[in-house]
């Protein structure tokens, strides 16, 4: 494999504003977006390899057969992530490598993952390992996946599993990656898989997801009382259009509840918020919740990590210039949120990224903010930002570089942003960039890409890009360079 790198500019000013002591940069991958090797070493289909066959349900039929070819390629990848100088790395296992079909252990799958974290630990770097990161087996679809309770079970005993294998050497354990997508957005919404559109099925999913979290987080603890356990959130910061109409606040309080509350208070107050059970309970979360289901899923953890891409504006009025409607391909999906069609998404006016996601980068400031309030900063629990990343339309250059300026001030947006938090008073613990390679971004194929390091999907010949080299930069002085301070 060719790697080309272009050498890192010299600080031109003197470094100011620098990451607290221990603060780790890093960033993020998952299994399926950049494995590849879909049916080797004994893999099975999860649902994104059935939903990827579905036809227009992917741009270009895509799907993560080849990807980045990482299973292949994993130790050069690692050599990049060296030559960055991340401090940690953000991947996923996959369930169907591990123990496809969701039966028994795949022992070629685990060696996979056991040499990946070797290679990393060799190199320096922090394995931070997420066991699901929406690749359900299909196997475990076809009896009723998320929907069903039983996949809570089948759930702790992989994580058992994976930690058979690695538990000697992986002590960051987080279970879920953005558990709104893996069920309202695929069980709901219909957008990702398995694609269905059944309120009810997307409610159950939600709250199977978070029992599964709490069963695998009371099973690893069994195991071992020193492992670092957290669950990865994507949230939002929802504002109303006008804060003086009634209608707008209720708009707001609904996408808060059904995207970000849905999630954080039966994890960390051990219960939904009754609001949110007056909108959503009738339609199908009071027929899924048992008696005890909160006290395991709200069981302690010591790390909660916050993606976040952009804010939302929301009315219950129509705007003049509606964000909402950028869909993959022209396959009909509905409203991922079970309660909320009189919501209208509006524009704030801001800069977008090519998944036409509006940048705000000191949203990120006020939901940790918020976080830390409201969540975890009561509960003792450590805050990390496990995403944050943008796509963009990138070109290489004739001098064979990509001059990604907008991902490039993005970045460091942000980055600004979590220091302003942490000047604050939140204390944030890490970052890390989504995503270390341009990968399959689901729905959109490989249309879209995110990555500090471009990916020929031709040639698998990886190139650090512009934004790659400015985030060596600041991984190598622990601060962010004077011109983007503030
Ligand atoms: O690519 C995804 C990732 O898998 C989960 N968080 C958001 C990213 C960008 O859409």
């Amino acid at each position: 494999m060719t790697i080309t790198t272009h050498p890192a500019a010299e600080p031109t000013a003197a470094a100011v504003r620098r990451f607290p002591e221990g603060f780790l940069l890093g960033a993020a991958a998952a299994a399926y977006q950049i494995e590849g090797a879909a049916h080797k070493d004994g893999r099975t289909d999860s649902i994104w390899d059935a939903f990827s066959r579905v036809p227009g349900a992917v741009v270009n039929a895509d799907n993560g057969d080849v990807a980045c070819d990482h299973y292949h390629r994993y130790r050069d990848d690692v050599a990049l992530m060296r030559e960055l100088g991340l401090n940690a790395y953000r991947f996923s296992t996959s369930w169907a490598r591990v123990r496809p079909d969701g039966g028994p252990v795949n022992p070629k799958g685990v060696d996979f993952y056991s040499r990946l974290v070797d290679e990393l630990l060799e190199s320096g770097i922090t394995p931070w390992l997420t066991l699901y990161h929406w690749d359900l087996p299909q196997a475990l679809e076809e009896q009723g996946g998320w929907a069903n309770r039983d996949t809570a079970y089948r759930f702790r005993d992989y994580a058992l599993s994976v930690h058979d294998a690695l538990g000697d050497r992986v002590d960051i354990w987080t279970t879920l990656n953005e558990p709104w997508c893996s069920s309202f957005l695929s069980y709901t919404g219909g957008a990702h898989a398995p694609g269905r559109q059944d309120v009810a099925a997307g409610l159950a999913a939600a709250h199977h997801l978070l029992l599964g979290h709490g069963l695998a987080v009371q099973a690893l603890r069994e195991r071992d009382a020193s492992l670092d356990l957290g669950i990865t959130l994507n949230l939002t910061v929802a504002k109303p259009v006008d804060p003086a109409h009634p209608g707008d606040l209720d708009a707001a309080r609904r996408i808060d509840g059904q995207f970000n509350r849905v999630f954080l208070d039966p994890l960390f107050r051990g219960h939904y918020a009754d609001d949110l059970l007056a909108d959503v309970g009738p339609l199908g979360l009071d027929a899924v919740v048992q008696p005890g289901d909160l006290e395991v899923i709200s069981s302690p953890i010591d790390a909660l990590g916050v993606n976040y891409y952009h804010g939302e504006y929301v009315s219950d009025r129509p705007a003049a210039n509606p964000i909402e409607g950028q869909a993959p391909t022209d396959r009909p999906t509905r409203s991922p949120f079970p309660a909320a069609e009189g919501v209208h998404f509006h524009s704030q006016g801001l800069p977008r990224t090519g998944m036409g996601w509006e940048v705000q980068p000191d949203g990120l400031r006020e939901l940790l903010g918020r976080v830390h309030r409201e969540y975890t900063g009561p509960a003792g629990v450590r805050l990390f930002v496990t995403e944050n990343g943008a796509a963009y339309d990138d070109e290489v250059s004739p001098d064979g570089a990509v001059h990604d300026v907008e991902r490039t001030g993005f970045l460091l947006s942000h980055l600004s942003s979590i220091l302003d938090a942490i000047d604050e008073g939140t204390p944030v613990h890490g970052y890390f960039y989504w995503s270390i390679l341009d990968n399959f971004e689901w729905a959109w194929g490989y249309d879209k890409r995110f990555g500090i390091v471009r990916v020929d999907y031709e040639t698998q010949e990886r190139t650090i890009k512009d934004s790659g080299l400015a985030y060596q930069a600041v991984i190598r002085d622990r601060a962010l360079p004077a011109a983007s301070a503030r």
